[in-house]
Formats: C-alpha cells, structure tokens, sequence
C-alpha cells in the first residue's frame, strides 16, 4: 500500500521519527528524512536505503525556521515534490518548572517546534496534497495534549494545541481526499527526557524505570496503521499508552523487567 509513496517525517533523527522511517521503509515508501542533526539522519537514509531499496532524501532543516522550511520545501527535486505523507514528529520538551519560576526561552523553544513548526511545514506542504487531492497529514501529539501534570504546564499547552491544529485540520480538508490524523503517545523512552533535562542522565534515567515505557516501535507501528487504511477510512486519533499508565498520574510503578 505505501509502495512508491513518498513520505516525509520531521525529527527522523531519533526516537519515534527513526522509527517511523523504518516501518514505512520496510513497506516501500519513499523517504524524506528531516532533522537538524545531518549524521544521524544522512547514516540513516544510506542504512534504510541499503536494507529495503528505497529512495530517500535528507533534509537539514530546524522546523521553527519559517523561512528555511519554506524554501526547503520550495527546492525539493521534481521526483521528491508530491509528498503522500506528511509525518509531524520533530518535539521537544524542556524542564519541568512552575510558571512562575520558568526559563523564557524554554517556551519559546517548545513552542516555536511544537507548534509553530508543525504549522510552518503543514503550511508549506499541505497545498500540493489538496491540488492533487490525496494525502496524509500525521501528527504525534501526547497524552499531555489531554491531560496536564506539574511542571507540564506549557508543553502540555503546545500538545493540547496540536489536538486543536489536527482537529481544525481536519475540517480544513473537508471536500478533499486528504487525510489527517494524530497518534497520541504515553510514556515513550527515547532522547524525550534527556533533552528535557538538557542531557542531565542522572535526572533522565528514572523517568523510564518506573514501569515497562513504550517503545518507538510502538508508535511507529500505529502512525503506519493510520497510514495503511483503506482510502475511504480516516483514524482521528489514537491515544497509546503503556500498559501500566492509565493516566498520567496514574501507573503501576511495579519497576521495569
Ligand atoms: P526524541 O528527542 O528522541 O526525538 C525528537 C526529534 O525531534 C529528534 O529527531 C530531533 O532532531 C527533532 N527535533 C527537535 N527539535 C527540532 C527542530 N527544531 N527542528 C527539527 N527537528 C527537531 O523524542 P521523541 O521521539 O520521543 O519525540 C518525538 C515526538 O513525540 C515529539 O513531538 C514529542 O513531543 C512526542 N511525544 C513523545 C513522548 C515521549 O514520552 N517520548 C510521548 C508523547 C509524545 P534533531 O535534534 O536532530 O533536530
Ligand atoms: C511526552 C509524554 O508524559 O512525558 O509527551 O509528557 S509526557
């Protein structure tokens, strides 16, 4: 079904992104793969490649900059341009602090990615998928787009933003054949933490230990189930989480096996 597709997944550098580009590589799609980091992205399209003879194309690109998204976007190669999908992965969070005692540019940061990038390249891409009257837009969203803990206060916001984006969109598209849906994970082990504590290990150990974490794989499975249904058929949403989170405060804290 994704044979000769082309599709594009933002922050394919790591964690649910890479693991994106795996699962829809192993079903033949095509793919552009965009990150900041060129390495790991460029190592990742020559292994994917290599292992499933697809094409792929990489793109250095930081989503929060507007301009370079639209003129990466603008300066695809003809055979890249028809993107089929359009995965909005590229996130971050950073601390976990009270409003009141918050780092500024730490919301900027969160907000400028998880907002406004997803925006800039829905904006840049959506476009060519009504003209040609077929697509997929995916957005990862979280958990924290429905519920809000301590210290999430504004990355929650950014998250309950993309459920409001991915709904607006949806009605946005109505009259074309252009899909839209959002994947939104619980706990995932991953960079996530890492980069929250601005690469404290010591702080973003635990956060993993409490109970068995979903896996990128995870999610990557479902964004690919979204992806593979029959035209006619769009997933809204879907709300994954680990076995042992019902909630965001409430899990089973029976300890990783
Ligand atoms: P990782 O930190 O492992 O990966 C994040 C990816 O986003 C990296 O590839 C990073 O690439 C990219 N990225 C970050 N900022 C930018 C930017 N400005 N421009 C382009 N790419 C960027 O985290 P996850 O895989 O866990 O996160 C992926 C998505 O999933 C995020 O939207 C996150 O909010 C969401 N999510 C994560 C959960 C979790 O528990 N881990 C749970 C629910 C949702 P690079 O640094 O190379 O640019
Ligand atoms: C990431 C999941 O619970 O750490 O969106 O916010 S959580």
């Amino acid at each position: 079904m994704l044979k000769n597709k082309i599709t594009l997944i933002t922050g394919a550098s790591a964690g649910i992104g890479e693991a994106c580009a795996h699962s829809f590589a192993r079903e033949g799609s095509h793919l552009i793969l965009a990150a900041r980091r060129q390495d790991k992205i460029t190592d990742l399209a020559n292994a994917l490649a290599k292992e499933y003879g697809i094409r792929t194309h990489t793109l250095v690109l930081d989503v929060r900059d507007r301009l370079a998204v639209n003129s990466a976007m603008e300066n695809l190669p003809s055979t890249w341009s028809d993107i089929d999908i359009l995965i909005n992965n590229a996130g971050l969070s950073r601390g976990l602090d009270k409003v009141q005692d918050a780092y500024y540019l730490d919301w900027d940061e969160m907000i400028d990615t998880n907002i406004k990038g997803l925006l800039w390249v829905s904006r840049a891409v959506m476009p060519g998928m009504v003209q040609r009257d077929g697509g997929h837009v995916i957005n990862i969203g979280s958990i924290a787009g429905r519920q809000v803990y301590s210290g999430g206060n504004v990355y929650c916001a950014t998250k309950y933003a993309v459920r409001a984006i991915t709904q607006g969109m949806r009605i946005d598209l109505l009259g074309s054949k252009v899909r839209c849906s959002s994947v939104d994970p619980g706990l995932v082990e991953s960079e996530f933490s890492e980069v929250r504590f601005r690469g404290d290990k010591e702080k973003a150990a635990p956060v993993y230990q409490n109970f068995p974490p979903l896996q990128p794989v995870d999610i990557a499975e479902t964004v690919l189930f979204c992806a593979t249904r029959p035209a006619h058929v769009n997933i809204h949403e879907v709300l994954v989480m680990p076995q042992d989170q019902a909630a965001v405060y409430a899990s089973n804290p029976r300890g990783v096996e």
